[in-house]
């Protein structure tokens, strides 16, 4: 199957004891066993392992990322804890410098006296990343296109370097979506989503995901999951499935909106700095052809000024745009990251990063491009 077929249709069947074309919503716990430990469907016992509603999204998961096993978790972070969970004190973690706000609280302060080393490094300076890598490094950990500053790293290269020296690689797919790019043929071994994001694609729920290549490490991580038990429920795995249906669609048309906001932004004479990977200004702009089908919906920018006032008072103005954690939801957002979204990565660490106090980001939506350029230059103005 191509891909959009496999979205609508990857990993499903009809329901066995109906024939329903959709995947119910088994809003139930546990599973009636007939005699101990001999349940009527092998695979189904008691929810927190497996509930049909969630081994369908699963399927799915696994589908379009072209992995062997998908698991969905109550959120992204959750996914994200399950893996590291799996590493010891002595092990040692290398990630990409540029991450969500939340995950970098993860790393540095949830693991901070667990033993386990991380490492952040700009996984663009291919040799200093390498030289990193000792006996006890385990996994190498990316965002790319990477929140909020859309930094890219050449995934297909990163590959080859942890394949030499024997390394799980982990992509947090989140911006990109498996429509842009399938981090898994290009060589890494685990992706990871906020499925609370473009999965999903409605802003109504919280969800997490990890798709596995090889089988029998998406095993050890199911167990991982079942035994400590941030699992998604029925409810929001019906909704994260039916999301998914229509994500080719949308993201075709967020990438468009996102492409004109980009242009439109860099034509202004307010902002100074667009970071988007469709302009031939954005220095990877060539990885981003190499390594996306096209760049997606999330645009960040600064102002000429470089006043944080002028980003505050911008995103008091806007309209269609909501002042808003979170992205990748139909209706178009926009994030203040020093105050929201990357508030826990601290001030002197984001300078260094470039997430300067005028930095705005957007979620650009569906909506029709006029009203939303309309509705920027209001504000800008
Ligand atoms: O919120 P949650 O579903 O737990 O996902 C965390 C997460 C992981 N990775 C990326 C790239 C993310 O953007 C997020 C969540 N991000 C936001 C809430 C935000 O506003 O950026």
């Amino acid at each position: 199957m191509k891909f959009n077929t496999k979205v609508i249709h990857g990993g499903q069947k009809h329901d066995a004891s109906t024939g329903a074309v959709m995947t119910p919503i088994y809003q139930t716990s546990t599973f009636a066993q007939p005699s101990p430990g001999k349940p009527i469907h092998p695979d189904y016992e008691y929810a927190r392992s497996a509930n049909p509603t969630r081994t369908a999204l699963e399927n799915a998961l696994a589908s379009i990322e072209n992995g062997a096993r998908g698991l969905a978790f109550s959120s992204g972070l959750a996914a994200t804890d399950c893996l590291i969970r799996t590493f010891k004190s002595g092990d040692e973690i290398i990630a990409m410098d540029d991450l969500y706000g939340g995950t970098y609280r993860m790393f540095t302060n949830i693991y901070k006296d667990s033993g386990i080393v991380f490492h952040f490094v700009d996984m663009n300076d291919l040799d200093k990343f390498e030289s990193l890598i000792n006996e006890n490094t385990k996994l190498v950990w990316l965002e790319t296109p990477t929140n909020p500053l859309m930094k890219l790293a050449d995934i297909a290269a990163i590959a080859e370097i942890t394949k030499k020296h024997n390394l799980l690689f982990a992509v947090d797919n989140t911006f990109a979506t498996p429509y842009l790019q399938k981090p898994l043929d290009l060589g890494a071994d685990i992706v990871m989503h906020s499925a609370t994001k473009y999965l999903g694609g409605h802003s109504d729920l919280i969800a997490g995901a990890l798709i596995i290549k090889d089988a029998d490490l998406g095993k050890k991580l199911h167990f991982q999951q079942f035994a400590t038990g941030a699992i998604l429920g029925p409810m929001d795995s019906f909704l994260v499935l039916r999301g998914i249906k229509t994500l080719h669609l949308r993201m075709q048309r967020h990438c468009e909106n996102g492409q004109k906001v980009a242009e439109f932004l860099e034509n202004h004479a307010k902002v100074k700095t667009v970071y988007y990977p469709g302009l031939q200004s954005h220095p990877f702009h060539d990885l981003a052809k190499k390594q996306m089908k096209a760049f997606g919906g999330m645009v960040s920018f600064t102002f000429k000024s470089g006043k944080k006032n002028d980003a505050i008072s911008f995103l008091e103005k806007i309209k269609l745009f909501t002042l808003a954690e979170s992205l990748g939801g139909v209706e178009s957002l926009a994030n203040h990251p020093i105050v929201m979204s990357h508030a826990s990565v601290p001030g002197k660490k984001r300078l260094e990063l470039g997430i300067t106090d005028d930095l705005v980001r957007l979620s650009v939506g569906i909506e029709d491009i006029e009203d939303l350029l309309e509705d920027l230059e209001q504000a800008l103005s």
